[in-house]
Protein backbone atom coordinates (compact mmCIF):
# COMPACT_ATOMS: atom_id res chain seq x y z
CA UNK A 1 0.00 0.00 0.00
CA UNK A 2 2.74 2.56 1.04
CA UNK A 3 4.42 1.56 -2.09
CA UNK A 4 2.06 1.71 -4.79
CA UNK A 5 0.32 5.27 -4.02
CA UNK A 6 3.41 7.08 -4.70
CA UNK A 7 3.63 4.69 -8.05
CA UNK A 8 0.24 5.49 -8.54
CA UNK A 9 0.59 9.42 -8.22
CA UNK A 10 3.83 9.00 -10.76
CA UNK A 11 1.59 7.33 -12.87
CA UNK A 12 -0.87 10.06 -13.22
CA UNK A 13 1.72 13.03 -13.45
CA UNK A 14 3.07 10.80 -16.30
CA UNK A 15 -0.44 10.12 -17.96
CA UNK A 16 -1.27 14.25 -17.93
CA UNK A 17 2.45 15.12 -19.29
CA UNK A 18 2.15 12.60 -22.59
CA UNK A 19 -1.56 13.31 -22.94
CA UNK A 20 -1.86 16.66 -22.36
CA UNK A 21 -5.47 18.38 -21.65
CA UNK A 22 -7.96 16.95 -24.76
CA UNK A 23 -9.76 20.50 -25.74
CA UNK A 24 -12.03 22.17 -27.43
CA UNK A 25 -10.53 25.43 -27.49
CA UNK A 26 -10.79 28.56 -29.33
CA UNK A 27 -6.78 29.81 -29.87
CA UNK A 28 -6.81 33.50 -30.68
CA UNK A 29 -4.10 33.86 -33.87
CA UNK A 30 -2.44 36.62 -34.78
CA UNK A 31 -3.04 39.65 -37.65
CA UNK A 32 -2.71 38.36 -40.71
CA UNK A 33 -2.39 40.83 -43.13
CA UNK A 34 0.63 42.39 -43.52
CA UNK A 35 0.90 46.09 -44.16
CA UNK A 36 -2.68 46.84 -43.80
CA UNK A 37 -2.22 50.41 -43.22
CA UNK A 38 -0.64 51.02 -46.54
CA UNK A 39 2.62 52.25 -44.82
CA UNK A 40 2.33 56.38 -43.50
CA UNK A 41 1.27 59.51 -45.18
CA UNK A 42 5.10 60.03 -45.23
CA UNK A 43 5.69 56.81 -46.68
CA UNK A 44 2.75 55.26 -48.55
CA UNK A 45 3.31 51.66 -49.29
CA UNK A 46 2.06 48.38 -51.21
CA UNK A 47 4.56 46.40 -49.38
CA UNK A 48 3.48 42.75 -48.84
CA UNK A 49 0.68 43.24 -51.34
CA UNK A 50 0.49 42.08 -55.19
CA UNK A 51 -0.85 44.32 -57.70
CA UNK A 52 -2.46 44.04 -60.88
CA UNK A 53 -3.78 47.48 -63.41
CA UNK A 54 -3.65 50.85 -61.42
CA UNK A 55 -2.91 50.41 -57.85
CA UNK A 56 -1.05 53.02 -56.16
CA UNK A 57 -0.17 53.65 -52.38
CA UNK A 58 -1.37 57.46 -51.08
CA UNK A 59 -1.27 59.30 -48.95
CA UNK A 60 -4.33 60.94 -46.73
CA UNK A 61 -3.37 64.34 -47.86
CA UNK A 62 -3.58 63.15 -51.53
CA UNK A 63 -5.68 65.40 -54.56
CA UNK A 64 -8.19 62.72 -54.68
CA UNK A 65 -9.12 62.19 -51.25
CA UNK A 66 -9.66 66.04 -50.78
CA UNK A 67 -10.66 66.86 -54.61
CA UNK A 68 -12.56 70.09 -54.81
CA UNK A 69 -13.70 69.45 -58.71
CA UNK A 70 -15.46 66.27 -58.79
CA UNK A 71 -16.43 63.51 -56.28
CA UNK A 72 -13.65 62.68 -54.79
CA UNK A 73 -12.76 60.44 -51.43
CA UNK A 74 -13.41 64.04 -49.33
CA UNK A 75 -12.04 63.49 -46.36
CA UNK A 76 -12.27 59.72 -45.99
CA UNK A 77 -9.47 58.69 -45.02
CA UNK A 78 -7.33 59.59 -41.95
CA UNK A 79 -4.05 58.13 -42.71
CA UNK A 80 -2.50 56.61 -46.18
CA UNK A 81 -4.24 54.28 -48.12
CA UNK A 82 -4.32 52.38 -51.33
CA UNK A 83 -6.48 53.71 -55.02
CA UNK A 84 -7.43 51.40 -57.67
CA UNK A 85 -7.93 52.77 -60.94
CA UNK A 86 -6.51 56.24 -60.71
CA UNK A 87 -2.99 57.43 -60.65
CA UNK A 88 -3.31 61.38 -61.15
CA UNK A 89 -4.39 61.74 -57.90
CA UNK A 90 -7.45 63.04 -59.22
CA UNK A 91 -10.66 61.20 -59.78
CA UNK A 92 -10.79 62.33 -63.02
CA UNK A 93 -7.11 60.60 -63.98
CA UNK A 94 -7.02 57.78 -66.02
CA UNK A 95 -6.93 54.75 -66.44
CA UNK A 96 -10.85 54.84 -67.66
CA UNK A 97 -10.91 51.10 -68.01
CA UNK A 98 -9.51 47.88 -66.89
CA UNK A 99 -9.32 45.70 -63.51
CA UNK A 100 -7.39 47.03 -61.25
CA UNK A 101 -7.11 44.90 -57.75
CA UNK A 102 -4.30 44.43 -54.71
CA UNK A 103 -4.39 40.42 -53.04
CA UNK A 104 -2.34 39.32 -50.26
CA UNK A 105 -2.20 35.77 -49.79
CA UNK A 106 -1.45 34.24 -46.18
CA UNK A 107 -1.73 30.72 -45.08
CA UNK A 108 -3.58 28.61 -41.77
CA UNK A 109 -1.52 26.07 -40.63
CA UNK A 110 -2.88 22.93 -40.24
CA UNK A 111 -4.47 22.13 -37.01
CA UNK A 112 -5.55 18.68 -36.53
CA UNK A 113 -9.44 17.97 -36.37
CA UNK A 114 -9.87 22.11 -35.71
CA UNK A 115 -10.75 24.78 -37.66
CA UNK A 116 -10.88 28.47 -38.26
CA UNK A 117 -12.99 31.43 -37.23
CA UNK A 118 -11.38 34.94 -39.48
CA UNK A 119 -12.77 38.08 -38.75
CA UNK A 120 -12.29 40.23 -41.79
CA UNK A 121 -12.83 44.38 -41.04
CA UNK A 122 -12.13 46.89 -43.46
CA UNK A 123 -12.82 50.71 -44.82
CA UNK A 124 -13.59 51.22 -48.71
CA UNK A 125 -14.58 54.39 -50.81
CA UNK A 126 -16.02 54.36 -54.45
CA UNK A 127 -16.19 56.68 -56.15
CA UNK A 128 -16.64 58.19 -59.88
CA UNK A 129 -17.01 61.56 -61.87
CA UNK A 130 -20.52 61.99 -64.15
CA UNK A 131 -23.92 60.42 -64.13
CA UNK A 132 -25.20 57.48 -63.06
CA UNK A 133 -25.07 55.36 -66.26
CA UNK A 134 -21.61 53.63 -65.66
CA UNK A 135 -21.34 49.49 -64.86
CA UNK A 136 -17.65 49.78 -63.03
CA UNK A 137 -18.01 47.24 -59.73
CA UNK A 138 -15.74 47.17 -56.67
CA UNK A 139 -15.63 44.18 -54.53
CA UNK A 140 -13.63 42.20 -51.91
CA UNK A 141 -13.59 38.52 -52.12
CA UNK A 142 -11.48 35.85 -49.78
CA UNK A 143 -10.70 33.66 -52.29
CA UNK A 144 -13.93 32.86 -54.70
CA UNK A 145 -16.12 34.28 -51.69
CA UNK A 146 -17.28 37.73 -52.39
CA UNK A 147 -17.37 39.79 -49.28
CA UNK A 148 -19.10 43.02 -50.43
CA UNK A 149 -19.74 44.27 -54.46
CA UNK A 150 -20.74 47.47 -55.35
CA UNK A 151 -21.88 49.04 -58.41
CA UNK A 152 -21.02 52.30 -59.65
CA UNK A 153 -24.87 52.67 -61.77
CA UNK A 154 -26.31 53.40 -57.73
CA UNK A 155 -23.79 55.70 -57.43
CA UNK A 156 -26.30 59.25 -56.85
CA UNK A 157 -26.70 61.13 -60.05
CA UNK A 158 -24.27 64.14 -60.00
CA UNK A 159 -21.65 65.61 -62.18
CA UNK A 160 -17.82 66.56 -61.77
CA UNK A 161 -19.11 69.41 -59.36
CA UNK A 162 -17.82 70.45 -56.24
CA UNK A 163 -20.99 69.87 -54.46
CA UNK A 164 -20.46 66.25 -55.11
CA UNK A 165 -17.58 65.94 -53.28
CA UNK A 166 -19.11 63.94 -50.41
CA UNK A 167 -21.01 61.37 -52.41
CA UNK A 168 -19.57 58.07 -52.54
CA UNK A 169 -20.41 54.46 -51.98
CA UNK A 170 -18.61 53.63 -48.77
CA UNK A 171 -17.72 50.58 -46.54
CA UNK A 172 -17.33 52.26 -42.90
CA UNK A 173 -16.13 50.01 -41.53
CA UNK A 174 -16.85 46.66 -43.60
CA UNK A 175 -16.46 43.28 -40.67
CA UNK A 176 -17.52 39.99 -41.12
CA UNK A 177 -16.37 36.85 -39.11
CA UNK A 178 -16.46 33.96 -41.36
CA UNK A 179 -16.69 30.78 -39.41
CA UNK A 180 -15.53 26.92 -39.56
CA UNK A 181 -13.14 27.95 -42.50
CA UNK A 182 -10.30 25.01 -42.91
CA UNK A 183 -6.57 25.27 -42.76
CA UNK A 184 -5.10 26.06 -46.09
CA UNK A 185 -4.15 28.41 -48.38
CA UNK A 186 -6.23 32.03 -48.57
CA UNK A 187 -6.31 35.03 -50.78
CA UNK A 188 -7.93 38.75 -49.82
CA UNK A 189 -8.34 40.75 -52.86
CA UNK A 190 -9.76 43.72 -53.36
CA UNK A 191 -10.93 44.59 -57.62
CA UNK A 192 -11.96 47.49 -59.30
CA UNK A 193 -13.64 46.45 -62.68
CA UNK A 194 -13.46 49.72 -64.95
CA UNK A 195 -15.91 49.04 -67.98
CA UNK A 196 -14.14 50.40 -70.81
CA UNK A 197 -18.23 50.67 -72.86
CA UNK A 198 -18.89 53.48 -71.18
CA UNK A 199 -17.84 56.74 -70.41
CA UNK A 200 -17.49 56.84 -66.64
CA UNK A 201 -13.91 57.59 -64.88
CA UNK A 202 -14.18 55.55 -61.03
CA UNK A 203 -12.00 54.77 -58.04
CA UNK A 204 -11.77 52.67 -55.52
CA UNK A 205 -9.52 53.77 -51.97
CA UNK A 206 -9.25 51.18 -48.51
CA UNK A 207 -7.53 51.42 -45.73
CA UNK A 208 -7.07 49.62 -42.40
CA UNK A 209 -7.20 45.80 -43.97
CA UNK A 210 -7.23 43.07 -40.79
CA UNK A 211 -7.86 39.76 -40.91
CA UNK A 212 -7.40 38.39 -37.04
CA UNK A 213 -9.89 35.50 -35.18
CA UNK A 214 -9.08 32.15 -33.54
CA UNK A 215 -8.70 28.43 -34.35
CA UNK A 216 -10.61 25.53 -32.69
CA UNK A 217 -8.99 22.55 -32.06
CA UNK A 218 -10.69 19.58 -30.87
CA UNK A 219 -9.16 15.68 -29.29
CA UNK A 220 -7.23 14.12 -31.54
CA UNK A 221 -8.13 10.34 -31.28
CA UNK A 222 -4.38 9.28 -30.92
CA UNK A 223 -4.96 11.19 -27.79
CA UNK A 224 -8.18 9.96 -26.69
CA UNK A 225 -6.60 6.62 -26.59
CA UNK A 226 -3.78 7.68 -25.04
CA UNK A 227 -6.08 9.10 -22.16
CA UNK A 228 -7.87 5.52 -22.24
CA UNK A 229 -5.14 3.89 -21.64
CA UNK A 230 -3.65 6.11 -18.77
CA UNK A 231 -7.12 5.31 -17.13
CA UNK A 232 -6.73 1.67 -17.85
CA UNK A 233 -3.25 1.95 -16.25
CA UNK A 234 -4.34 3.93 -13.15
CA UNK A 235 -7.40 1.40 -12.60
CA UNK A 236 -5.05 -1.39 -12.69
CA UNK A 237 -2.52 0.49 -9.81
CA UNK A 238 -5.55 1.14 -7.92
CA UNK A 239 -6.61 -2.74 -7.68
CA UNK A 240 -3.19 -3.40 -6.94
CA UNK A 241 -3.23 -1.12 -4.04
CA UNK A 242 -6.45 -2.72 -3.18
CA UNK A 243 -5.34 -5.79 -2.93
CA UNK A 244 -2.32 -5.33 -1.11
CA UNK A 245 -4.30 -3.58 1.75
CA UNK A 246 -6.36 -7.01 2.21
CA1 LIG B 1 -3.78 53.70 -43.51
CA1 LIG C 1 -10.48 55.34 -63.21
Amino acid sequence: MLRTWPALAIALILGSLVVGIPHASAIPIGQQIVNGEFGNNTTPSLTGWTTAGTANARPSTDALNTSTGNAGFNTFFASSFTALGDDAGAISGSPFAGTHSISQTFVLPAISGGTYNLTISFRTVFDGEGQNNQVDTFGAFLNTTQLFSQNSSTLPTCGPDASCASIQLAQNPFSQTLVGLAPGSYTLRFELVENSGNASNTAAGIDSVSVTGNSSSVPEPSSLLLLGAAFVGVGLLARRARGTSR
